[in-house]
């Protein structure tokens, strides 16, 4: 068959035959989509066939024999941004849906490919953009000795750029969450039951539980979705004095996994009366992370409660129990509510999901803030579009204005084949 001359946008009918053999290979159906109407931008017919391994492998060798070459990684998305069709963040956004996988997720990608992000970037740049003619105006009028932007005017409008650039940034905290997820680390001593409390929440029996202390020798990661954000919960090896080689290197597990976690929830076995130890481990951590990681202090087996006098654990500590569940909810929405970005995601402000991104919006910060130093100090007009330019470079390099081949071809090239 042959879709030859036929209009965009239409539907074809019928067989792929193997022109040597003459057999049929498959019945299919064949989309045409004409130059600019297509996701690249070229002319792209699609052939949709039953499916299966073997029967697309025949039509993908028929297609290799004459002529075609499979698709490198990203190919269609570069193709589509080299034509202009998406900028780069719109691009990369498209991978971002792919590997979404969470309602806040997918919603943070589907806004940056409708060029949510774009816009914000374009109109920071022209707004520097703005700045620097009416610098450089003022340069050629230097020697007649008018003054085109007075000073503080000219400061002003640097500091209104420096801050929406640094809240753009400084979105990112919340973007990395709604993008990664929130890690926790579930930390305790041995028999505290922090394998007990992952399977509670997952609620399957994912980790062996048992009475013997040292049951959890390696670190299991699992996740559950809570308000729309991922959670990875990480069951770790319980911390104490040991000999046992395996045991030693599940600890050293436990503190890898302590350093990477967002969350602490330092479990306690709330069975027996809280202990030196449990105190030291618990001043250990909070001494290291207590500035830099949200800690939480949580006591379980609420159905056996032992009495827990005369401790200084300062607010009242969260009690569960993870045979009877009492209390999971209460831990649900204190995770929650500890880390979750209070803001509506619907709402209008735009938020950054990748860390280049965030990068570029610093470099570009920099340079605004070094152009305000010019200015202040009447180093000159030249000086200040110096940087200005810088800044504007650096916000290119978001939308592929300006971006380096290199970091181009590595972004495509962890695309998925056929993306
Ligand atoms: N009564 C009661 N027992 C519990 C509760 N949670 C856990 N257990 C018991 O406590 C023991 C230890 O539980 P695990 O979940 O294996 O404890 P762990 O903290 O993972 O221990 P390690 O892997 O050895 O570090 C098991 O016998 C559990 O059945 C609870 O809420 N109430
Ligand atoms: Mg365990």
């Amino acid at each position: 068959m042959t879709a030859a001359g036929a209009a965009s946008h239409t539907v074809h009918y019928g067989t792929v035959t193997d022109p040597v053999s003459r057999e049929t290979i498959d019945t299919v159906v064949l989309t045409v989509f004409r130059n600019p109407h297509s996701f690249t931008g070229e002319d792209v017919v699609e052939i949709s066939a039953h499916g299966g391994y073997f029967v697309a492998q025949r039509i993908l060798t028929l297609l290799y024999a004459n002529g075609a070459r499979p698709a490198a990684p990203g190919e269609f998305t570069l193709r589509a941004f080299l034509n202009g069709k998406l900028d780069l963040s719109q691009a990369e956004a498209v991978a971002d849906i792919i590997h979404a996988t969470t309602e806040r997720s997918h919603r943070a990608s589907v806004d940056q490919l409708s060029g949510k992000l774009s816009r914000a970037v374009r109109s920071l740049r022209q707004e520097i953009l703005d700045l620097c003619s009416l610098l450089e105006l003022e340069l050629d009028f230097s020697q007649e000795g008018i003054e085109l932007a007075d000073k503080n005017t000219v400061l002003s409008r640097l500091d209104t750029l420096e801050r929406s650039i640094r809240l753009l940034a400084e979105s990112y905290r919340e973007g990395r969450i709604i993008r990664e997820g929130i890690k926790v680390a579930l930390v305790g001593r041995p028999n505290a039951g922090k394998s007990s409390l992952l399977n509670a929440l997952l609620q399957e029996e994912r980790a062996i539980v048992s009475d013997i202390p040292g049951t959890t020798r390696d670190t299991i990661e699992e996740k559950i979705v809570l308000e729309g954000i991922e959670f990875l919960f990480q069951d770790t090896a319980g911390l104490r004095e040991s000999s046992d080689s395996i045991e030693v290197e599940g600890m050293r597990r436990t503190n890898k996994a302590i350093a990477a976690a967002d969350v602490i929830l330092f479990l306690l076995d709330g069975s027996i009366p809280l202990s030196n130890d449990d105190l030291e481990q618990y001043r250990t951590i909070a001494a290291q992370y207590a500035g830099s990681k949200t800690i939480l202090w949580v006591f379980n087996k609420q159905d056996v409660r032992a009495e827990q006098g005369g401790m200084e654990i300062g607010t009242d500590p969260l009690w569960i129990s993870c045979k009877s569940h009492a209390g999971l909810k209460e831990l649900k929405e204190t995770l929650v509510r500890l880390t979750i970005p209070g803001h509506d995601p619907s709402a209008s402000s735009v938020t950054i999901t990748n860390v280049r991104h965030r990068d570029a919006l610093d470099r570009a910060r920099h340079s605004i803030l070094t152009a305000r130093q010019a200015v202040a100090e009447e180093l000159g007009g030249d000086f200040v579009a110096v940087d200005l330019h810088a800044a504007v470079n650096y916000l290119g390099e978001i939308i592929g204005l300006t971006t380096p081949d290199d970091i181009l071809n590595n972004i495509f090239s962890n695309f998925c084949i056929g993306k």
